[in-house]
């Protein structure tokens, strides 16, 4: 039943979500938003950018959630980046780290911005959990469009 389910029914990534602990390697602006190599390059002048500097990463905790992917400092859980889920347009997975992944999130002003995340677990799980994130997501909005035009 279409219209039971439109409105004002939960999903696991209404509210806080589902929360992932991580640690950031870092991010930076890349000339195309959709381009593997482009990411994995990314990913690993990132990591040897904090292999450089020999500093901790940064503690973070992910929030997947209806209103976007959340980024808090974990210590202080202070927000560091809220990306709504129709500005990300590629996921990656780290061929060479389990525990890697990255994301594209296109800002209003259309950067490219690449976001490598070490995660506390299997990476996969992760992005998993994040694709299922954008098929929620497109379909509520699907499904609002239909109740506008009804
Ligand atoms: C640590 C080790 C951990 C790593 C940690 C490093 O180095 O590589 O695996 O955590 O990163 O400091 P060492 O073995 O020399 O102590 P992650 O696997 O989570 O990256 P961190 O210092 O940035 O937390």
């Amino acid at each position: 039943d279409a219209a039971a389910t439109t409105n004002g029914v939960k999903n696991k990534f209404d509210g806080d979500g589902v929360v992932f602990k991580g640690k950031l390697i870092g991010m930076e602006d890349l000339s195309m938003d959709r381009d593997e190599k482009v990411c994995l390059d990314s990913m690993f002048k990132l990591k040897a950018v904090v292999r450089a500097r020999g500093e901790h990463k940064q503690r973070i905790q992910l929030n997947l959630t209806m209103n976007g992917v959340k980024v808090y400092d974990d210590t202080s859980k202070t927000l560091i980046a809220s990306h709504e889920v129709e500005r990300v347009s590629f996921v990656v997975l780290d061929p060479r780290d389990q525990r890697a992944f990255g994301y594209v999130y296109n800002t209003s002003d259309d950067r490219h911005q690449f976001w490598a995340i070490k995660t506390e677990r299997q990476a996969a799980t992760t992005v998993l959990a994040l694709k299922e994130l954008f098929e929620t997501a497109f379909e509520e909005f699907t499904k609002a469009e239909k109740e506008k035009v009804k």
